[in-house]
């Protein structure tokens, strides 16, 4: 495969996951930046319209007054309007891209969040992406309170063909971990991702659990986990926001992975966390297939959420 081809299946995953979000925010600016000079009433409208996407008050407020200092009663067109936002969009999100290191034998990856947000899946695509790359990946199923939950990461296990670790019944998901962590350097293994159970971010014994794991892999090596990412739905929006804080309070959280992209028209949710947080973003998931876990790329996010992208997809 040419790296142009390949990069055209990479934009366009991504553009097909944000279409919804795209849409909102291109067919928004359509209406408001007619051919006119850009007055306060066009400023208000800009800024409703990414409220409205979740870009988050504080961040869309300084991006309208930007654009007021760069342009204000001056005639604007629509794509001068785009380029002016992506600028200052990618500004914000350009820092915050960033690779996983494997460069630790293994590097271990902790996945946290709430139920239902994306842990499970995103362990297995990731999984399938670093095995198909040549790596020796391990998986453990740490929520050792649901049967299905095991079963749901062993047919990811089967997909990307990587050994699955995984407990008895309602068995301690700390010893399992640092089992499994000493079964993967004893392999000598590049990742070993570790699936943990979702949990309310609310609720305090669950948060102390997975505090436990932290502090019984830490014992095996103090730098360990060297990532703990958080998978967050993006279609809960502005509620991603407590989470954070929330997680942060009892793990280091080093980085997210926002999922579900594609089922959501408000993709600001991301601009929002990455202005608020100035935490890695790691990865986008924009599609429940393996391909449809994109490493994320700021540019590359602006410019399909403004519509710009049709040249870099020519
Ligand atoms: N459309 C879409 N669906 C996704 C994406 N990521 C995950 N899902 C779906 O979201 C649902 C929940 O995903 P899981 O991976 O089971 O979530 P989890 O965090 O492991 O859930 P718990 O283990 O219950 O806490 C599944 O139906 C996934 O297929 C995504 O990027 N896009
Ligand atoms: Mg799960």
């Amino acid at each position: 495969m040419t790296e142009q081809t390949e990069n055209k299946g990479w934009f366009s995953r991504l553009s097909a996951g944000l279409k919804k979000s795209t849409n909102r925010i291109t067919e928004g600016l359509t209406s408001i930046v007619t051919k006119r000079k850009l007055d306060d009433e066009m400023l208000t409208d800009i800024e409703d319209l990414l409220l409205a996407a979740d870009v988050g008050y504080n961040t869309s407020h300084r991006l309208v007054s930007t654009l007021k200092k760069k342009r204000f009663q001056q005639e604007v067109t629509l794509d001068e309007v785009k380029t002016t936002l992506a600028e200052d969009l990618s500004n914000i999100l350009q820092p915050l891209e960033q690779p996983i290191l494997i460069d630790q034998q293994p590097a271990v990856i902790f996945m946290v969040g709430v139920n239902g947000s994306g842990k499970t899946t995103t362990t297995g695509k990731l999984a399938s992406q670093w095995k198909a790359e040549g790596k020796k990946v391990r998986i453990v199923a740490a929520d050792t309170f649901r049967a299905a939950a095991v079963e749901q990461l062993a047919v990811w296990a089967d997909r990307a063909r990587v050994p699955l670790e995984k407990g008895l019944q309602d068995s301690d998901a700390a010893a399992l971990v640092y089992m499994s962590y000493e079964n993967s350097l004893k392999h000598k293994d590049d990742v070993l991702i570790v699936d943990t159970a979702g949990r309310l971010h609310t609720k305090s014994t669950l948060m102390e659990e997975l505090k436990k794991v932290v502090r019984v892999t830490q014992k095996l090596n103090p730098d360990a986990p060297h990532y703990t990412l958080l998978v967050l739905d993006s279609n809960i929006g502005q509620n991603t926001i407590q989470q954070v804080k929330l997680f942060q309070e009892a793990v280091n959280v080093n980085g997210l992975i926002l999922t579900k992209l594609d089922g959501t028209a408000k993709a600001g949710i991301v601009i929002q966390l990455a202005d608020t947080f100035k935490l890695p973003i790691f990865y986008l998931g924009v599609g429940e297939g393996i391909e449809d876990l994109r490493p994320f790329n700021g540019q590359a996010f602006v410019e399909n959420l403004l519509g710009l992208n049709s040249i870099m997809n020519a």
